[in-house]
């Protein structure tokens, strides 16, 4: 038995890397493993597993049971009736915007956020494609987002812009990149390693027919600088929209950093739905600027939805 990290996999095969580096193909064991009822997949990238090696096949084994994970992240599948679990483990969460190309969607990441810290995940925001001309309107919601206490990075893969930077912060960490389809997430970890050529295209080959040029969640090592740091990295397919799960409507402001601050103020206390009430602070806060009238509007929507079940956006 030895312990190891599940790579990716499709159709209950998994790539499965032990801590010396050996990558073995395994199934799962008896097909059903405990802790992973429920979801569309049972397991992600960057989940530890109990893997028993095939004695006659140094590259197979079988997987026996699944380590409890520290946080996962999920969408809901294709027919959105199922969570599918996209990562595990992760010590970080990079939430991938653009300017343009496709249209930039603050609500996405809003929620990417939200979800993010219902799993105790750190989240930082990247704005890909910054070569491309940045609108003041995306540039008042990035702000904003730094002045609610979030960390935004702004990168162009194309020109190498803020590479560096942004690389250094991923050093000794496992790291997934989300967002919509085309923002550029396999071109950034491209740019990590020049040896890694993960598949890219352009956008009107997507648009056209709706595909996702990344199809499945993989993990992958990049080396930096001198071979000293390791950087762990979990590529997704390009979502279009996350579930917000086991977060209860009335807590969903607790979610929102600057709203948390003043959610217990309200004249009616816990039972204000802070939408028309007399004497409600987040009201207040959102006349006077405190809160972002677009963050207001992406907790409304999302509470919304958790109220009725329904896609609000
Ligand atoms: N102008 C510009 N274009 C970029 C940049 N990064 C990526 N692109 C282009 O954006 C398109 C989409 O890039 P991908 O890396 O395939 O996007 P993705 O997010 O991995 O997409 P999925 O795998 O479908 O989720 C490609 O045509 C890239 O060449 C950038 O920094 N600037
Ligand atoms: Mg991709
Ligand atoms: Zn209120």
């Amino acid at each position: 038995m030895t312990e190891a990290t599940v790579l990716g996999g499709t159709n209950n095969v998994f790539d499965v890397e032990d801590d010396d580096g050996h990558v073995r193909s395994c199934i799962i064991k008896g097909k059903i493993l405990k802790g992973v009822e429920g979801y569309y997949n049972p397991l992600a990238p960057g989940d530890r597993v109990i893997v028993d090696p095939d004695e006659l096949d140094v590259d197979r084994g079988r997987i026996i049971s699944l380590v409890p994970r520290k946080n996962h992240f999920v969408r809901l599948n294709q027919k959105g009736n199922a969570p599918q679990l996209l990562a595990a483990n992760l010590d970080l969460l990079v939430i991938v915007t653009t300017p343009n190309e496709p249209p930039f969607r603050p609500r996405f990441v809003d929620r990417a956020l939200v979800q993010a810290d219902a799993e105790h995940i750190p989240a930082v925001i990247l704005l890909n494609k910054a070569d491309l001309a940045i609108d003041p309107d995306v540039y008042d919601r990035l702000s904003d987002w730094e002045r609610i206490g979030y960390r935004v990075m702004e990168v162009s893969a194309k020109t190498r812009k803020g590479m560096d930077e942004f690389s250094r912060l991923l050093r000794g960490k496992l790291t997934a990149f989300v967002g919509q389809s085309g923002v550029g997430k396999s071109s950034v970890i491209n740019t990590l390693n020049t040896d890694l050529n993960l598949r890219t295209a352009g956008l009107s080959q997507k648009y056209g027919k709706g595909s996702h040029t990344t199809t499945k969640g993989t993990l992958f090592h990049v080396v930096d600088g001198n071979g000293e740091n390791r950087i762990d990295i979990i590529d997704t397919p390009g979502v279009r929209r996350f579930v917000l799960h086991d977060i209860p409507a009335e807590d969903l402001a607790l979610y929102f950093p600057e709203m948390e601050k003043i959610v217990g103020t309200c004249s009616w206390g816990a039972s204000c739905s802070h939408t028309h009430e007399p004497g409600c602070k987040i009201l207040e806060a959102v006349y006077a600027g405190v809160i972002h009238e677009q963050r207001y509007e992406s907790w409304r929507r999302n509470r919304e939805e958790i109220e009725t079940g329904s896609p609000a956006d």
